[in-house]
């Protein structure tokens, strides 16, 4: 008799700076869940598609392109929502297009409806899909998506 087993596939769920704030000030825009709360819908939603989630928050762009390069070797699919980066980032853009797996944009808030420099991200046109203005719920969308594809 053989038995083989598998491991799960993995997804990242990268976050940007100052996401580690949420549920502590501007509750209006961003709502009252704390990114712990956004830490336990992305596990629930990952194990529910019989996915493993990786999840990691930094204040720092090198730290969330060391990130990215890695999940190369670990990880399907990225959910990522690269806070303010997202408006100002090459170096972000430049490793997702680098290690060359499906990335999901989020953005809780819907940056089309605020400040004019947060209309433009170097993030979407290399992201396999975005999801912006859903609030928590746009991460679990974003797994959703990664778990249909191949
Ligand atoms: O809407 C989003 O998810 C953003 O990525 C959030 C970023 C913002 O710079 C982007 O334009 C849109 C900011 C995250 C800051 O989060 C905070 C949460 C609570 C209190 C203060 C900041």
């Amino acid at each position: 008799m053989t038995v083989t087993t598998s491991e799960p596939r993995r997804v990242l769920v990268l976050n940007g700076p100052n996401l580690n704030l949420l549920g502590t000030r501007e509750p209006g825009i961003y709502g009252t869940a704390t990114l712990a709360d956004v830490e336990a819908l992305c596990r629930d939603r990952a194990a529910a598609h019989g996915l493993a989630a990786d999840f990691l928050q930094s204040n720092h762009e090198g730290v969330l392109v060391d990130a990215i390069q890695a999940a190369r070797d670990t990880a399907s699919g990225i959910v990522l929502n690269a806070g303010a980066y997202t408006h100002t980032s090459v170096a972000i853009a430049d490793a997702i297009s680098a290690v060359g797996l499906p990335v999901v944009e989020v953005h809780l808030s819907n940056v089309h409806a605020r400040e004019e420099f947060r209309h433009h991200s170097f993030i979407s046109p290399v992201a396999t899909a975005i999801i912006i203005g859903a609030g928590l719920n746009g991460y679990g969308y974003a797994i959703d998506q990664l778990a249909g594809l191949p």
